[in-house]
This record gives structure tokens, sequence and C-alpha cells, in this order.
């Protein structure tokens, strides 16, 4: 990333009172850390700024996040549509982790504010900000330790534990900890520096990435039991419909991670899961693939985004329609 950038993204947060951190809709592990993290160094080291985060509905396993529930407005949508109400007009709104303004959840807040910038590794990164700053990390987290490096003109800088575990937790979440091919020898550099801070490793690996819930269990099981299998095992897919949420008692964020374990299916190439969303009859898909399909260019081409081998979009209709469309697009890349 280029130096000016950077030196301009920590200017525009010198220039302001008042700052609001905001991120994607259905927030992932990275979203929350890197928003997490960059609310504590910014709370940390410029003690007279108001700052604040704004989070959608998160898994619960992130509270282990020092300083989350201090920093977030919003966690269910009674809260949000609050939050959006009484939020004043900020000075800077920083967008971490978004690709666009429809993925961004609080976008009436940061249409608002005075200025705006992003920091973000979304290749698909629309620019929507004044000042843009999309790296080639594994992580948004990543990309904001590599702000604040900059800042503290360090290579790999001391921080504290607050911060560190923050990011580690970005780290970790988008890049399956450590073993997707967006991991690279910066990323482990970064990793073992902030092991150096003291990150709690072990507890943030297993209680925000392993651990499942019993409910979260049951709606994997149910999902696997169901997934259908195409061209010779090479494509899965499974679904899950509106009913089922309130079937096991879910949550969206309870269905996080059910992907991948379609994905890591022995003989598998690329893995689709969709879920219903809420009153409309549409569906959201995520995909994943591990060699050869690049996800990204078929989300795109259905108005989402994302990464080669992650990526999601939202397609109106019934969950057949939506994947046999997805489906099709695969075919042409096996
Ligand atoms: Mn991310």
């Amino acid at each position: 990333m280029e130096k000016q950038l950077m030196s301009q993204f920590w200017h525009a947060i010198e220039s302001a009172k008042t700052i609001a951190i905001g991120g994607h809709k259905k927030p992932d592990g990275d979203c929350v850390g890197s928003s997490i993290g960059l609310y504590n160094y910014i709370t940390e080291n410029y003690p007279d700024k108001e700052v604040k985060c704004y989070l959608g509905e998160y898994a619960k396993e992130f509270e282990i996040l020092e300083g989350l529930a201090n920093a977030c407005t919003c966690v269910d949508e009674k809260s949000f549509k609050e939050a959006i109400h009484s939020a004043p007009t900020y000075d800077l709104f920083i967008a971490l982790d978004t690709s666009n303004t429809e993925r961004l959840e609080f976008f009436k807040i940061f249409e608002a504010a005075r200025d705006k910038i992003l920091a973000d590794h979304h290749i698909t990164n629309e620019r929507y900000a004044r000042l843009n700053l999309v790296f080639e990390s594994s992580s948004a987290a990543e990309a904001c330790y590599d702000l604040i490096a900059f800042r503290e003109d360090k290579e790999f800088p001391l921080l504290s534990k607050p911060v560190a575990d923050a990011i580690y937790l970005g780290i970790i979440h988008d890049t399956g900890v450590f073993k997707h091919s967006n991991t690279t020898r910066h990323t482990m550099e970064i990793a073992g520096a902030l092991l150096e801070c003291g990150v709690s490793s072990s507890k943030m690996i297993d209680g925000t990435f392993y651990h499942k819930t019993y409910t979260q269990n049951l709606i994997l099981a149910r999902v696997l039991l169901e997934s259908e299998l195409y061209f010779d095992g090479k494509v899965i897919t499974g679904v899950v419909p509106r009913e089922y949420l309130d079937l096991y008692n879910a949550s969206k964020p309870d269905l996080e991670g059910i992907v991948d374990q379609l994905r890591i299916t022995e003989g598998v190439e690329a893995a689709i899961f969709a879920y219903e969303t809420e009153g409309e009859g549409n569906y959201k898909y995520s995909m994943r693939s591990n060699d050869i399909v690049d996800v990204s260019k078929i989300a795109v081409k259905f108005g989402g985004g994302g990464h080669v081998r992650a990526a999601g979009c939202t397609i109106e209709g019934s969950a057949k329609e939506g994947l046999a469309l997805l489906i099709d697009e695969i075919k042409k890349q096996l």
C-alpha cells in the first residue's frame, strides 16, 4: 500500500473529532476483529476523540473481545433502527471489510458523515469513499495492522492486548486459521508479532472458530443430511429455508461455517450454501472453491462480490432456481 495513502488515512482520523467505524452486513470475525482492533487503537492513542463502532448482529462468541461491549451500538434489528435514528452526524466514517455500499450495514450513518474513508481487502471493492485503501491482504484485520504499523513507524509494533486480540481474531477468521490460500508470509509474521503482544491464541481459535453451540450443530447436521452432489461430487449444495431457523431456534450467525464444512467434503471443488433471507423470498448464497473455480466472478455476475475462493450473492426466487443458475456458472469453469 502506498505510504501517501496510509498517511492520508491517519490524517483523516487526526482531523476528526467524532468517528464512526462500520463494517458489512452479517459481520464475520474479520469485520468484528478489524473494527474493534481499530476502535481500541484509536481510543488508546487519541483519548480526546469520540469513537463509536456500528456492527450488525454478530455471533456471541465475539464477546470474547475486550472493548466490544463499549464500542458497539447495535446487536439486533430493534437497536439497529434506534442506532440509525439517534446517530449524530460524524466528522468521519471509516468503513472496513466492505466492498460496496449495499453491503455496508449502517449506510445511512456513512452517507451523513462529513468525511468517509475505507480500508478493505476485497478485490471487488467499489471505492465508494473519499479515500479508498484496498490492500492485498488476507483480511481487513491484516490491513488494519499494516495501517497501525505505518503510524507506529515500526514493522512489527508492540500493541496492547485488546488491539492485538481483535486483529488476531480477524486474521484467523478470514484465513480459516492460516489455512486458506490468502495466508502469506506477511500474515504469518504479523501473527507471530501478535503472539509477542500476548494474544490469547488458543482461546481465540477454539472460542470463536471451532466452538459450536448445540443449535449450530443441529442446523449444520440438517444441512449436511440434505446436501446434494453434482458432477460426480465436484459440486455440493446445502440449503437452509426460513422455517429451519424457527425450528432450531437459530439465527443468521448460527449459519457461519456451514459452507466450509461442505467445501471440505472429499472430491468437492466448489460448495454452495443457500439460506432464505427474511420476508422477501430471496436466497443468499455463499460459495467456496478449492482449486479451480473463481467464485468471485460468479458472485459479481449476480450482483454480489468477494474473493476468488470465497464469495457470495443474493438471488431472487427459490433456492432451486438460484442454485441451478450458480451450478450452471460453476459448470462452465470446471
Ligand atoms: Mn474480510
